[in-house]
């Protein structure tokens, strides 16, 4: 933590020093180059070169006879995922969780480690590192996960779903060889379809899952109960014009139920993030400590349709803080 804490300072730092540096007329204090006796005085190691993320981290480490404005940068060759970082410093040491800046993640996949400076190209290193596992640690440090449907976290549905006379319903795995979800593998189709083709419907059905064991794991991992710190993530994919007006109703159940209704109103993933305490009560509970399922109903908003669809992926609920944010932490 402090590490992250003077890598933040370094990087506030370099800015100013970055900004200071553009002025091309004037030279105004140190310059951000290293000095002509600049040498690499550790290079690049790993600590592997075939890591199973599932269960370790990676770490780096290199040295340098000086600060310098150094770039660290791991690129997944196959999933295309990022993770960098930046600072100015002597000697850098990070511990690697797998967890990458963008949208897609890494994979069990080589990925290749860059370390490069601003001004002297011709010391870039690179290493191959290869991930025999999808990285995971990031899940469990991040938040609590629900499932990402690809044999992680636990999805019991106990109840539910709708009037399968009046509407063909589906909820399966889909494993998506095309347009997977950014969290990869397989997802969770939820889709509704009036079966006459003609009646317009508010509701096709819904069903709760059990999530007791990870609300306690969620409290016991942060410590967090007030509704207003307690966030759920999910990738939701949408399909605003094969499916216009698709509602997707989320309801968490202790001693009441409170409600939140999202209109999926675009095309593809996106992750959302809806704080517990924006869930709106039926009836009023104010301890997530209660929780005990979490609920699905799949409809029609801001009007009637005739067919409602979504994919969701990678439910994980995380304290304070949307998954997003907690993300881009300096691991
Ligand atoms: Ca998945």
């Amino acid at each position: 933590m402090i590490k992250n804490i003077k890598i933040g300072f370094l990087l506030l730092t370099s800015a100013v020093l970055v900004i200071a540096g553009c002025d091309k007329h004037e030279t105004m204090g140190n310059s951000i180059c290293p000095s002509g006796t600049f040498k690499v005085r550790t290079p690049l190691t790993t600590s592997g070169t075939t890591v199973n993320m599932q269960t370790n981290k990676l770490n780096l480490k290199a040295g340098f006879t000086e600060d310098v404005d150094w770039k660290l940068k791991i690129t997944g060759k196959t999933s295309g995922a990022l993770k960098t970082y930046i600072g100015r410093s002597d000697s850098l040491n990070i511990d690697w969780y797998g967890n990458a800046e963008t949208d897609v993640f890494f994979v069990a996949e080589d990925v290749d480690v860059e370390l490069s400076f601003d001004c002297l190209k011709d010391l870039t290193a690179k290493k191959t590192v290869t991930l025999s596992n999808k990285p995971t640690m990031q899940a469990a440090d991040f938040g609590t996960l629900f499932n990402n449907f690809d044999g992680q976290g636990f999805y019991s549905i106990t109840a539910g779903w709708g009037d399968a006379v009046k509407y063909e319903l589906r909820l399966l795995d889909t494993a998506m060889t095309t347009g997977a979800s950014p969290q990869g593998g397989t997802a969770k189709l939820y889709s509704g379809k009036v079966r006459d083709g003609v009646t317009k419907t508010w509701y096709y059905g819904g069903f709760s899952v059990n999530i007791a064991a990870q609300v306690d794991a969620f409290i016991a991992a942060s410590g967090v109960t007030k509704l207003e710190d307690v966030y759920l993530n999910m990738y939701i994919k949408g399909f605003k014009t094969e499916c216009p007006n698709t509602q997707l109703n989320m309801n968490f159940t202790a001693n009441g139920v409170k409600n939140y209704n999202l209109n999926v109103d675009w095309d593809g993933w996106k992750m959302v993030t809806i704080k517990a305490s924006e869930f709106l009560n039926l009836i009023a509970f104010n301890d997530f400590n209660d929780v005990t399922e979490l609920g699905f109903g799949l409809g029609a908003g801001p009007e009637q349709n005739l067919q409602s669809k979504v994919i969701i992926d990678f439910m994980i609920l995380t304290a304070y803080k949307p998954y997003k944010e907690i993300q881009k932490r300096n691991y």
